[in-house]
């Protein structure tokens, strides 16, 4: 049987000629336009990235691989008795494309295991910053000081080959994906478990193990898979994956691409949203005594929001155009695990009243939730009340579809990312405002 590495090879190898033929051949043939608009507005819509990771449709939402979500959930080996499927799998999935089978899964597994240890300097160097530092900086700083490790820039330094160069990019993604979850449970439990540490267990797969690091007990284990899974990708364009992406273009190592992406997801209009999510809610919590708020009560507090001039966290897309397929599988996890949770009957009144907002206020063009307006509710509910860390959860999950995409930007020799920019007075020419 093909270990992982051999299979992404041969996949590597059946693929590159599509890529060759396609920059050769048709290099010229236009595949869009872009406008003002877009030159000005963050570039939405403007077709320029290829990754065949996922794909999101406006109104579908995410696919993986061509899966949707619960496609995903059936069909990959799930843990005994567990509801959804290893990580380690998942990974397998979206690099190779294949479903792996129950003994192809069990490999990477116990391939992770022999990679997950975290070394101790990235403890020190995590122990040497202010405790009330943002654990998303945490984070972004255990990955980056990980970098005199890499192998990928190992190879560059001792002769580059660009056929052969995913192959230690593979290795640098591996060894961060096993990490991640050791980095992440050493900076929860410092920051806000008393500085008490619980060692690995050998016995577990990563989402097990995860939830055992953070001292949360079953089922957070299937949370965890859950969670990281579903906040994998997201196509290229998103803030965290082009981040990844753009740096890693430059032949950067996937530690300086991962630390970047992470560094735009902590952004509040990006991942950050989950935690703002959970702030809004307390804080309305808190005004309302406890108390669900009723229809009226709940609009009242969602236009003072806007009124105020800030946005609803978890609402709103810069592609989608209908509920984020990632909130419904969230929520779908609430009715049946948490139906009369206090922070989820908040997040479905919400849910009840924002829409119709958004569209009289008639900014927004999408009024539905996206993944962050559910998200914090089940970590809530499962004991991780400090919603800060919401964003280093999302971390450890978009790792796994940016170091995907960037094995593949590799292994098709993507080239260095630089688009054009113009200055505003060549803009007002184009359009004929200037002569
Ligand atoms: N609340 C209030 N106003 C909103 C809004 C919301 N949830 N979503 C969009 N708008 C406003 C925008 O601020 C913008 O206003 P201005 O014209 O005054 O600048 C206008 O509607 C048009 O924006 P848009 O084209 O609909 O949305 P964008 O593509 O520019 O931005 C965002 C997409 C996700 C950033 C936006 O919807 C937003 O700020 N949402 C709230 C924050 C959030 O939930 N972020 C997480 C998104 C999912 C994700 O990436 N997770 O990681």
């Amino acid at each position: 049987m093909a270990t992982l590495k051999e299979k992404l090879g041969e996949k590597i190898e059946a693929h590159r000629p599509r890529t060759t033929r396609l920059l050769k051949e048709y290099g010229n043939v236009k595949i869009g336009e872009v406008t003002v608009e877009q030159a000005i507005g963050g570039m939405r819509g403007i077709k320029s990235l290829v990754t065949d990771i996922s794909y999101l449709d406006p109104n579908e939402g995410i696919r993986f691989r061509g899966k949707t979500i619960p496609e995903v959930m059936e069909a990959l080996p799930k843990p005994a008795g567990k509801d959804y499927p290893y990580v380690e799998g998942f990974w397998y999935f979206l690099l190779t494309g294949d479903v792996p089978n129950e003994k192809e899964t069990l490999e990477i597994v116990e391939d992770f295991k022999k990679r997950r240890g975290v070394p101790q300097y990235v403890i020190d160097v995590l122990r040497a910053m202010p405790r009330d530092t943002h654990p998303m900086t945490m984070f972004s700083a255990a990955v980056l000081s990980m970098q005199r490790d890499s192998k990928f820039a190992k190879f560059y330094d001792e002769g580059f080959n660009k056929m052969k160069a995913w192959c230690p990019m593979f290795e640098d993604a591996t060894d961060l994906i096993a990490k991640l979850p050791g980095v992440a449970a050493y900076i929860y439990r410092m920051k806000y478990r008393g500085d008490v540490h619980i060692p690995a267990d050998d016995s577990l797969d990563l989402g097990g193990n995860f939830a055992h690091m953070m001292g949360l007990p079953e089922p957070y284990d299937d949370v965890a898979r859950m969670y990281f899974i579903i906040h994998s990708d997201h196509e290229s364009g998103n803030v965290s994956a082009h981040a990844t992406h753009l740096v890693a273009s430059a032949l950067s190592d996937a530690y300086y691409s991962l630390s970047a992406g992470l560094n735009g997801l902590a952004g509040p209009l990006h991942g950050l949203a989950n935690q703002e999510v959970l702030k809004w809610i307390q804080g309305v919590m808190s005004q309302m005594d406890g108390k669900l708020p009723s229809e009226e009560e709940m609009k009242k507090f969602v236009w003072d929001t806007l009124n105020s001039g800030q946005v609803i966290p978890g609402y709103g897309h810069a592609v989608l155009r209908k509920t984020d397929p990632r909130y419904m599988s969230q929520r779908e996890f609430c009715l049946k695990h948490l139906p009369d949770d206090p922070i989820f009957a908040f997040v479905s009144r919400l849910y009840d009243v924002v829409p119709d907002i958004l569209r009289e206020q008639g900014k927004a063009k999408n009024p539905w939730p996206n993944v962050d307006a559910q998200s914090g509710v089940i970590q809530w509910y499962y004991g991780l009340k400090e919603y800060d860390f919401y964003t280093v959860l999302f971390g450890v999950g978009r790792a796994i579809g940016v170091l995907a995409n960037i094995t593949w930007d590799r292994a098709l020799g993507y080239p260095i990312e630089r688009p054009k920019s113009l200055t505003t007075e060549m803009v007002e020419e184009a359009v004929g405002l200037k002569k």
